[in-house]
């Protein structure tokens, strides 16, 4: 039985990776931030009682700041497979937070390099890098397109991506860097544009919200779905040799044309409902992000399965039952705690 570790399993991604390699038969650890509050409703389905004997799903607290506890972990749990994708995630927020993200999503990354190179253990690495990588290159980006980020969280991953390719010069470590493009689901975070809309339109739709306040409209961004995203990342610890991916669906929309998307399938008309406050614009912004992912389609066999359309659709129609099936709507699908913070 092959064993994987992933940071960041109660996260969109990390939730659906730990989905995939329980249904391959593979046994999965997790590293999980202790809260005041429980942080793991994207897994809690996967949960196993680990008294039961083949529990396959097993959570260790930790911390991407924590270099010892990280160590503790590689070495005692020896996985097979080790996915690095925790981090402070979200773009806005490193402008508010540049030396913490810089913390978590760099340093955090040469933390858990530097567990696998002590415990000398032979395991596969896989880094979550990012389009944002790329910033303001000009697009369509693939594996030999310069990076110029612009935020300091395209800079964090900026440093990830480089010490994953130095670990793995340097001393051998079996690493790999998927660049991966925006992907998105019914489990993303409240505060990503796309889920903010869909949130949105679902609690307007139901009387329950009057205006959606959003920044840049005019972004560009290549849009995929969460599920197969995780598939690539899978893909790339199986093959023969460590390399660097991209992965994107080649199709490009602005913030608007998701807007558009997501009212008019519900059969809004987004102008009435739809507002720009500056506060979610960013210091500097990526404006046009675009994979070009014939390496990944060509190596790994890769394609996307679900298009634009059906994206906005997947996610609506989540939201709007969401939505239907509350009897008292939770505070985060409200929009106000969402809307009083910047992000
Ligand atoms: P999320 O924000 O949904 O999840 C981030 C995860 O990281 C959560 O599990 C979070 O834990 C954890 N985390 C945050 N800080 C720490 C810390 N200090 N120590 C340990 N864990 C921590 O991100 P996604 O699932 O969307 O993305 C996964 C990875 O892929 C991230 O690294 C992201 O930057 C990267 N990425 C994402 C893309 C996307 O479009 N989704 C595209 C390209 C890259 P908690 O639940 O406790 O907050
Ligand atoms: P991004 O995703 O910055 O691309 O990073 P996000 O959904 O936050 O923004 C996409 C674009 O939408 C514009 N925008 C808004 N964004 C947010 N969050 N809130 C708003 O109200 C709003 N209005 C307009 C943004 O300016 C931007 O242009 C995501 C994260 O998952 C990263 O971790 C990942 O690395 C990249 O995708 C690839």
């Amino acid at each position: 039985m092959k064993r994987a570790l992933i940071t960041g399993i109660s996260g969109q991604d990390g939730s659906y990776l730990a989905e995939l390699l329980l249904s391959k038969g593979y046994e999965v650890h997790g590293l999980i931030r202790r809260a005041s509050t429980f942080n793991t409703g994207r897994i809690d389905h996967l949960f196993q009682d680990p008294h039961v004997p083949d529990a396959r799903l097993h959570l260790h607290y930790g911390d991407l700041c924590n270099s010892e506890q990280l160590t503790n972990i590689v070495y005692n749990v020896r996985p097979d497979e080790i996915y690095n994708l925790g981090a402070q995630s979200h773009v806005k927020v490193s402008f508010d937070m540049p030396e913490y993200t810089g913390d978590v999503t760099g340093l955090g990354t040469t933390r858990l390099l530097e567990a696998i190179r002590r415990s000398g253990i032979a395991t596969r690495f896989y880094q979550a890098s990012s389009s944002e990588l790329y910033g303001d290159a000009p697009a369509p980006q693939n594996e030999l397109t310069g990076f110029r980020p612009r935020s300091p969280y395209g800079a964090a991953k900026l440093y990830s991506y480089w010490m994953t390719a130095n670990y793995r010069e340097g001393y051998g470590i079996w690493a790999c860097n998927g660049i991966l493009f925006n992907h998105e689901s019914p489990r993303r975070g409240p505060t990503f544009v796309t889920r903010k809309i869909t949130m949105g339109v679902a609690n307007i739709l139901a009387g329950r919200q009057h205006k959606l306040y959003l920044g840049n409209l005019d972004a560009r961004r290549d849009w995929g779905y969460a599920p197969d995203y995780v598939e690539a990342m899978w893909r790339m610890l199986q093959q023969d040799r460590p390399d660097d991916y991209v992965i994107g669906t080649g199709e490009v929309r602005t913030v608007k044309e998701f807007v558009e998307a997501a009212f008019g399938h519900v059969g809004l008309d987004w102008r009435e409902h739809v507002a720009i406050d500056p506060r979610y614009y960013r210091p500097t912004e990526v404006e046009y992000l675009l994979a070009d992912a014939s390496k990944a389609k060509r190596a790994l066999g890769w394609a996307p399965t679900v298009t634009f359309r059906e994206l906005v659709k997947i996610m609506v129609d989540h939201d709007v039952q969401a939505v239907r099936g509350e009897s008292r709507v939770p505070s985060a699908l409200t929009g106000k705690p969402v809307a009083s913070l910047a992000a």
